[in-house]
């Protein structure tokens, strides 16, 4: 069926030509290719075409390390092109590739340019409707659960990171200012990781990633940054100019890895293990730094006394699959450096033990002396700039409003723990559980999901029982910019404005630089922000019922934006106005680059914690002691993990980013494939208890025999979802400081053959 949104495809001719994209290209490819110093020699032709262009400052929103500073060029409100802010030696001036595609993503002829309703989910029969007609369908329903249900728990959220703008909690507001409904709550991303710092330091916070040029060893663990913080490797790679030695540990063969001067090949799952056998050979030296474990830390005698019973070197090296003389030499060289730093990547963690192995990891750090030094630490990520206001999420629920009687609480993991009500409370749901929860969630069901930035068919966890899940749903509202498979399940899309397209401001969970993103251009279409929408939607609510909305009918998202500052941002920053951010990004002023460098631990002892009282609390072992991996439940190993040409379900779909990743593809070994009589080009079906993927087979070295890889991404034109081969199975940690725990995204296993 011709979908009417084709109609307007003319209209939506881009505006611009490809000059500012491939510009973008070539200052890529000189990112991930060569040295730092190399990159600011050849200074970057800049861009300055003041007077002819008017001139804004943007920030990147993805849920990335980098959240890049992007000054826009705007003509006759037309968004021209970008680059990178010169002003933060951050982005340094140059976007990724993906960045520098923003143009077209904003002009691209695909986009949702009106609220749209689908008669029949999954039907592709779209029909254009008023804002005024979605709004009513919306409230009226909200009104009819509300009567039937006597509280609003049957509606419920789905949200998570398609955009980090801080005005964008106002998402969760607009829910708050309804009453008391059903939230998803934890994150899918890095929530072992975050509770594993917190068992052993009392909080996640890292090292200024620009401080790694000072680091004379530097071991990246489970992280691939050529890719997904292109910006960070410059400083990498000027470390390594200054004779640092790069060793990466990765189950597979990345392009970080191929940086490296030592690859690691671990057993998926076995980082753990590796740690501990490391830590074990540092002891049996007496390398570690006895200051450090005696003065500030808590719990090293236990820890030595368990490595020394339940460790072995030898042990380590069968359980993880890295030869002994390795262990020990990688341990002595680690030992031995100063400062020596650790990165541990957000895919080290998806496993059902991913938060013990971090703390293992972390343990390494500590008893080297690593913690709180310049150029050292074990980095994983931090919130230390994220002190805003939360002014768009805080609001209230309207008189009356009855709730879940539960003590449950609502927490994000950028902001402070929010309270529920008094007496009444929203009803909180494992957000890696969306198709379990929306299946068996009782008194009421969830009638209703609200789904905006996020794009769960893409990004979460067995497809097939989404699908199903989805058929029991009454109602669901999907905001979004592009048709992709989630609004395909949905009975309204609203659609949903660009970064470019509305102000908010944008911290990063990595480095210390704060943006400003500023409106560019209007509103393309009849797209509206999530700030924007949910003031319509209280216009409606309050007409259809007076009181029903707390949330201002009126919304101007520049006033929202500032409301979100506050002077503890304004000192953090050395700024005395957001206005000043109007000249470009600025860095938080550090006292020190390394995290933890008063050596004061926000633990209960205060100190570093080897033996953590609350871990045990929260069900897991007190030191960061060995913990089985998930049993293969077939043939192969599934790794999932994020792709170069694209973020999550996102830019994979625009054409101009099509030129470089035309089509997916399952990576595997000559030897497997051998096995198997699958040749290269092969179409083959990846196929295991959840369900099935027909994809083309592309044989490398780069993976293990027994290994199946496949980036997770949407692409608009090929039938391919790795959703439906990764289960929902949770992670050990993450309950203690985001509500719910993580999921073990890389312990999936599966089976090929020939299609
Ligand atoms: N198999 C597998 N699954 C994974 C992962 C993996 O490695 N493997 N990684 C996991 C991780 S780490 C993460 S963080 C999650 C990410 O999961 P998501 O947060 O769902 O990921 P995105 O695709 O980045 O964004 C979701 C949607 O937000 C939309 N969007 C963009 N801007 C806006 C806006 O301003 N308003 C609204 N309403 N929508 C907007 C985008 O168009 C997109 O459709 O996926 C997880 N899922
Ligand atoms: N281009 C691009 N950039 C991105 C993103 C994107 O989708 N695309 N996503 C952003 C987001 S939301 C996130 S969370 C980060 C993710 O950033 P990363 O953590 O760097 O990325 P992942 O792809 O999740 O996983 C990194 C590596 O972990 C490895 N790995 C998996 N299991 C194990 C294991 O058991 N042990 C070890 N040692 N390694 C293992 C994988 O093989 C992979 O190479 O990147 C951000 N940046
Ligand atoms: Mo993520």
């Amino acid at each position: 069926m011709k979908k009417e949104f084709d109609k307007t495809e003319e209209a939506s001719t881009c505006p611009f030509n490809r000059r500012g994209f491939l510009k973008g290209i070539a200052a890529a490819g000189v990112l991930a290719s060569i040295p730092a110093g190399i990159l600011r020699a050849q200074a970057w032709e800049r861009i300055q075409y003041e007077g002819e262009y008017d001139i804004f400052r943007n920030a990147c929103p993805r849920n990335c390390y980098d959240t890049c500073s992007i000054k826009s060029y705007v003509r006759n409100n037309v968004l021209e092109f970008i680059e990178g802010a010169q002003e933060s030696t951050f982005t340094d001036g140059a976007l990724c590739v993906k960045g520098y595609a923003y143009p077209r993503r904003v002009y691209s002829p695909d986009r949702i340019k009106y609220p749209m309703r689908q008669i029949g989910r999954g039907t592709g029969n779209w029909k254009r409707i008023s804002w005024d007609e979605a709004m009513t369908e919306i409230g009226e329903k909200i009104l009819e659960m509300k009567k039937k249900d006597g509280s609003l728990l049957g509606m419920a959220l789905d949200k998570y990171s398609g955009n980090f703008g801080i005005t964008h909690y106002g998402v969760e507001g607009m829910m708050s200012s309804l009453g008391y409904t059903s939230r998803f709550v934890g994150t899918p991303c890095w929530p072992a990781g975050i509770d594993a710092q917190n068992f052993d330091m009392g909080n996640m916070w890292c090292n200024d990633p620009e401080d790694l040029v000072k680091a004379k060893f530097i071991i990246i663990w489970g992280g691939n940054p050529a890719w997904n913080s292109v910006h960070t490797m410059k400083f990498i790679y000027e470390a390594q100019e200054r004779g640092a030695k790069l060793v990466v540990i990765d189950p597979l063969l990345t392009q970080t890895a191929a940086k490296a001067d030592l690859y690691v090949r671990v057993k998926t799952s076995q980082d753990g293990v590796l740690a501990l056998g490391m830590a074990r050979h540092i002891v049996d030296k007496g390398l570690y730094n006895k200051e450090f474990v005696e003065s500030y830390s808590k719990g090293f005698d236990d820890f030595v006394e368990y490595l020394k019973t339940s460790v072995t070197v030898e042990w380590a090296a069968e359980q993880s699959g890295v030869p002994a003389e390795a262990i020990r030499q990688i341990a002595e060289d680690y030992a031995k450096a100063d400062p020596a730093t650790i990165w541990v990547g957000y895919g080290l963690q998806r496993h059902v033990n991913g938060g013990v192995n971090v703390r293992a990891i972390d343990a390494l750090a500590a008893m080297t002396g690593n913690v709180g030094k310049e150029g050292g630490g074990v980095r994983y990520g931090h919130l230390q700039t994220w002190g805003f206001n939360y002014n768009a999420m805080v609001q209230k629920q309207p008189e009356g409003s009855v709730g879940y009687l539960g003590k449950d609480k609502i927490v994000s993991e950028f902001t402070a723990e929010q309270e529920g009500g008094a007496e009444y409370a929203d009803r909180t749901i494992n957000i890696n559980k969306l198709a379990e929860s929306i299946l068996t969630t009782n008194d009421p069901p969830i009638r209703m999901l609200w789904v905006a930035c996020k794009n769960p068919f893409a990004q979460d966890f067995d497809r097939p029982k989404l699908q199903k899940a989805f058929g029991t749903l009454e109602k669901v509202i999907v905001v979004d910019q592009f048709f992709n498979e989630t609004v395909q399940n949905a009975d309204i899309v609203l659609p949903t404005t660009t970064l470019f397209e509305e102000y908010t401001v944008n911290a990063s969970y990595w480095h210390y630089w704060l943006s400003i993103n500023e409106k560019a251009i209007p509103e393309q279409y009849e797209a509206r922000s999530d700030l924007q929408i949910a003031a319509m939607l209280s216009k409606k609510m309050n007409e259809l019922e007076a009181g029903s909305c707390t949330f201002p009918q009126i919304m101007d998202t520049k006033v929202w934006m500032e409301k979100e500052f506050n002077d503890g941002i304004y000192k953090l920053f050395g700024i005395r106005k957001w206005q000043d951010l109007r000249s470009g990004p600025q860095k938080a002023k550090l006292t020190s680059s390394a995290a933890w460098h008063e050596k004061k631990f926000a633990t209960p002892s205060g100190k570093y914690e080897f033996s953590s009282d609350l871990a045990a609390e929260y069900g897991h072992t007190r030191l960061p002691e060995h913990k089985s991996r998930r049993k293969a439940y077939d043939a192969f190993r599934v790794l999932t993990p994020h792709t170069q040409f694209g973020l999550h379900s996102q830019f994979v779909n625009i054409d101009y980013m099509e030129d470089f990743n035309k089509e997916p593809f399952v990576y595997m070994h000559p030897a497997a494939a051998r096995a198997r009589k699958i040749s290269d080009g092969d179409m083959v079906k990846v196929f295991n208890k959840v369900g099935s993927v027909t994809v083309k087979a592309k044989l490398t070295d780069t993976v293990a025999e027994d290994v199946l890889l496949m980036y997770e991404a949407w692409f608009k034109k090929a039938n391919f979802n790795v959703q439906n081969l990764v289960d929902d199975e949770s992670s050990d940690m993450g309950t203690f400081k985001t509500g719910a725990p993580g999921v073990a995204i890389h312990d999936q296993f599966a089976d090929i053959a020939k299609a």
